[in-house]
């Protein structure tokens, strides 16, 4: 595979290793070892169909073997495109059997995504779902035509239908005696994750198989998961979170049930919770409060803990969703570059509802500083830098400005210690919008915004949302000598260009003028000031 990313420099990789933070077991292990430990157990739920660890196993190994018969090698990267279905995991697991490197693209994510995508990582393979609209009428979006292979659910006049290993009767290989050795040094790599992103072009996140294994082992260590777990996933199944925070690897590890939501829509998500007695599930918090705010109630006592995290989550609410559904509310300030911080399940109420959490794994280190780089003192906000176990040392092929000169990653965010090392997000330095857990980055909007011809400058910045936390404003200044476009043919034009849905500005606004800063760059934060006034902050109720 072309491409590079800083690794962990040698002294402190051996300390990882030394303290058992590092394995050589490579991330489908715990499937495997599920399969022949319980090979009964019910591993994912996905409608009507139910997977025992068994099958699950024994069809990803089919799977593999077929992209290998087919010429696929190991370090080879592959893009896949799926909801969530028991398919999202088969194929994940097949890839890391065959050594193969997924990027998983949000559902959500549109033409201009993905084609970006597929320009960085050249990958050798495409999964896709061809009930997508991406995929409508037999069509293939530019700058995917040119992946040799390609794999779809559902059929496709371009692309070769996966096989559906769950038919009764099906023949599947027998149960290896051995999961793959352990992945060599060149196919190390075992996913690309995506970064919210700070600047234009998406950054993908090289994650390795031992560093992810530790963010995962760590999870459900913390959170303290046995084959007794049952978890919805009803955020998108790729999400570092809903994959990783324990989210569904957690699950393998520790031998449980791992039941799959469409989306986190509150009645269905109910239904599944009665039917398949799930007692965990995470969710953002704009989902939460759909949840909380249904007509229909969950049934009690069957949720334990509802995991809340991507973005931030006021006291409020979450006192109001312990109260009403009768668990407990545990909070996940995570990043997919590494870092994940959890409350306690023992931590006493009001600091659950304040604070973020703690970093994981004693391995961790962290630190906050202020704008030159000084650390502060305890309780003084400033932004969090983290080097660790399973926190990346550079972005796929560089980026370093992101990362200090001692491999400290620079989160962008506001934090500030509180009693016991809990950390509370009091803002953010990157300039970035968090709609609804959703992250982007304002240059990536700003950019395809500047191709209109009627756009001479553009801002994209936050403004504050009752549900969503935030939304996306638009601050333009357009030509005068040009007819002034509308919001409704702005949206239309960026979609035009293939930019997801859930970047296309919510509001929309003309300007003479934008603020400028001394070196002549747009002034952000006068303009937030500035639009705060028109958009006031709505007091939750
Ligand atoms: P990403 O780098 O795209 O994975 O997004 C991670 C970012 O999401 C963090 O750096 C925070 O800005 C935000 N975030 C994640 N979890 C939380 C949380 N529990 N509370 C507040 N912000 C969060
Ligand atoms: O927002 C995130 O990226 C996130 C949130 C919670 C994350 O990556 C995680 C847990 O692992």
């Amino acid at each position: 595979m072309m491409g590079h990313f800083t690794q962990w420099p040698t002294a402190r990789a051996a300390l990882y290793q030394q303290q058992g933070a590092w394995q050589d077991q490579p991330l489908h292990y715990w499937c495997w070892q599920q399969a022949h430990h319980r090979p009964q157990q019910i591993a994912l739920i996905c409608r009507d169909r139910q997977l025992s660890y068994r099958q699950l196993w024994q069809a990803a190994t089919q799977l593999a073997r077929l992209w290998q018969q087919q010429g696929l090698q190991a370090g080879q990267p592959v893009l896949v495109q799926l909801g969530n279905c028991a398919e999202f995991y088969l194929v994940l697991i097949a890839c890391w059997q065959a050594g193969l490197v997924p990027l998983n693209a949000l559902y959500r994510h549109g033409r201009k995504e993905l084609r970006e995508f597929a320009l960085q990582l050249q990958p050798a393979l495409l999964v896709f779902d061809s009930r997508h609209p991406l995929f409508s009428g037999n069509q293939l979006p530019d700058g995917l035509a040119d992946i040799p292979q390609r794999y779809c659910l559902g059929s496709h006049s371009l692309a070769n239908p996966l096989p559906d290993f769950f038919q009764p009767g099906t023949i599947l290989p027998a149960l290896s005696t051995a999961a793959d050795p352990a992945p060599q040094l060149q196919q190390e790599l075992a996913l690309f994750q995506l970064s919210g992103g700070s600047t234009g072009i998406p950054k993908l996140i090289p994650r390795t198989h031992r560093d992810y294994a530790c963010s995962v082992r760590d999870s459900v260590a913390v959170c303290q998961w046995t084959p007794q777990l049952r978890y919805l996933c009803a955020l998108p199944a790729g999400h570092n979170f809903a994959l990783s925070s324990p989210g569904a690897l957690g699950v393998f590890c520790a031998g449980g049930t791992l039941v799959l939501a469409a989306s986190p829509e509150a009645s269905s998500c109910f239904a599944l919770i009665r039917e398949h007695q799930v007692n965990w599930a995470a969710l953002v918090p704009a989902a939460a409060r759909l949840w909380l705010d249904a007509p229909e109630n969950l049934p009690r006592p069957v949720l334990e803990v509802l995991q809340i995290g991507g973005a931030a989550l006021s006291p409020t609410l979450a006192q109001a969703l312990e109260q009403q559904f009768g668990c407990i509310v545990q909070q996940v300030y995570g990043m997919a570059e590494g870092l994940v911080n959890y409350t306690a399940l023992t931590d006493p109420p009001t600091l659950r509802w304040h604070y973020q959490g703690r970093p994981m794994s004693k391995l961790d280190e962290i630190r906050i500083v202020n704008a030159v780089g000084n650390i502060v003192q305890r309780g003084e906000p400033g932004e969090l830098q983290t080097r660790g176990p399973y926190t990346i040392c550079g972005y796929w092929q560089g980026g370093e400005d992101s990362f200090t000169a001692d491999g400290f990653y620079r989160t962008g965010d506001l934090v500030r210690e509180g009693p016991d090392g809990l950390l509370q997000v009091v803002g953010r330095l990157k300039d970035q919008v968090n709609r609804g857990g959703e992250k982007f980055a304002a240059a990536e909007v700003e950019t395809e915004l500047l191709k209109h011809p009627a756009v001479r400058q553009a801002a994209v910045i936050s403004i504050p949302d009752l549900l969503l936390g935030e939304k996306s404003l638009a601050v333009l200044v357009c030509d005068p000598q040009r007819p002034t476009p509308t919001a409704v043919s702005l949206r239309r034009f960026l979609r035009e260009q293939g930019l997801a849905d859930f970047k296309i500005p919510d509001k929309v606004q003309c300007s003479d003028q934008l603020p400028l800063t001394a070196v002549g760059k747009t002034d952000k934060p006068a303009l937030r000031a500035l639009y705060a006034t028109i958009f006031p902050t709505i007091e939750e109720t």
